[in-house]
C-alpha cells in the first residue's frame, strides 16, 4: 500500500515487466488473468485493463521479494545473513489474446522479444490442449531466445515458464502428477486450479507461492543483461 500511494505520484520509476499468456481457446487464459491481475489496489477489470483488438492487457503492482533458501548446510556457515531481499515493486501486464485475433497471426515479433515469463493454460479435461501447447510457445520462445541470442530454445536457460491446468472444480478427482506432462518437460512449476473460484490464489496457498516465485523469475529475467 504504501508503495503505491509513493508510487503512484511517480511511476515512470518502476520497471514493468511482461507476461504472455498462452492456451486454447476456451482453456479459461482470461478467466485466469483476472485472477492474476486482481489486487487491493486494482479490484475491478476496468481499474487495471487496456485493449485492442487483439491484446487484452491486464496490470498490476508485483512485489519483488524472493524467500532465500540456503541450499545446505556451507551456504548457511558461509553466510551470515540472507542475501538482500528488501523488495523492489514493479509493474506487471499479463497479455491475453483475444479469441478474434487468435485466427490472423499478425507482427507480434515486436511484442515478443519484450517478453520476460510466459504462462501455459490447459483445461484438464482436454488433454489435447496441453499437447498443443508446445505449438502455442513455438513461435515466442523463438523470437525471445533471438532477442536474447540464445542458441537453443529450451536450453537450461529459457525464459521463465509457469503451467497452470484449469477445470479443477470439473474433475472428481485431483489428478496424479503426470510424469511426461509438458511441466515436467519443461522443468516448470505446475499449477491446477478452478479459475472461478476467487480464492484461488488467495494469501498462504501453495498456488501463490508458484505464482509469486515464478513472477519473481520473470523479473530476474528481465534484469539480466541480454
Ligand atoms: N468450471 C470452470 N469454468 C471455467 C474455468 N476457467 C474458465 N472457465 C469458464 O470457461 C469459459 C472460457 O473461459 P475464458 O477465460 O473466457 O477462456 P479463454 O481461454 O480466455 O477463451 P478465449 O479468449 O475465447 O480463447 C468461461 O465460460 C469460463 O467461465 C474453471 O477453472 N472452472
Ligand atoms: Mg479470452
Amino acid at each position: 500500500m504504501k508503495y503505491f500511494q509513493q508510487d503512484l505520484q511517480r511511476p515512470k520509476h518502476l520497471a514493468t515487466f511482461r507476461i504472455l499468456i498462452l492456451g486454447d481457446p476456451g482453456v479459461g487464459k482470461t478467466c485466469l488473468s483476472n485472477l492474476l491481475a486482481n489486487s487491493p489496489m486494482t479490484p475491478t477489470r476496468s481499474s487495471r485493463t487496456v485493449s485492442d483488438s487483439e491484446w487484452t492487457v491486464q496490470v498490476r503492482l508485483h512485489d519483488y521479494n524472493p524467500i532465500w533458501e540456503p541450499e545446505g548446510p556451507e551456504e548457511l556457515e558461509e553466510l551470515e545473513e540472507p542475501p538482500d531481499a528488501s523488495g523492489a515493486v514493479h509493474f506487471v501486464e499479463f497479455y491475453d489474446m483475444n479469441r478474434a485475433a487468435n485466427e490472423c497471426r499478425g507482427a507480434r515479433k515486436h511484442l515478443y522479444r519484450k517478453i520476460d515469463g510466459i504462462v501455459l493454460v490447459y483445461n484438464l479435461q482436454d488433454m489435447e490442449t496441453q499437447d498443443n501447447l508446445h505449438d502455442w510457445m513455438y513461435g515466442p520462445l523463438v523470437e525471445i531466445s533471438q532477442q536474447r541470442k540464445h542458441k537453443r530454445l529450451l536450453n537450461s536457460h529459457h525464459v521463465p515458464i509457469l503451467v497452470v491446468g484449469t477445470m479443477l472444480d470439473r474433475l472428481a478427482e485431483r489428478p496424479p502428477n503426470r510424469r511426461g506432462a509438458i511441466a515436467h518437460q519443461l522443468g516448470a512449476e505446475e499449477v491446477l486450479i478452478n479459475c472461478l473460484d476467487p480464492h484461488a490464489l488467495a494469501k498462504g496457498t501453495r498456488n501463490l507461492a508458484k505464482v509469486s516465485h515464478f513472477l519473481n523469475s520473470s523479473v530476474d529475467w528481465m534484469r539480466e543483461p541480454e
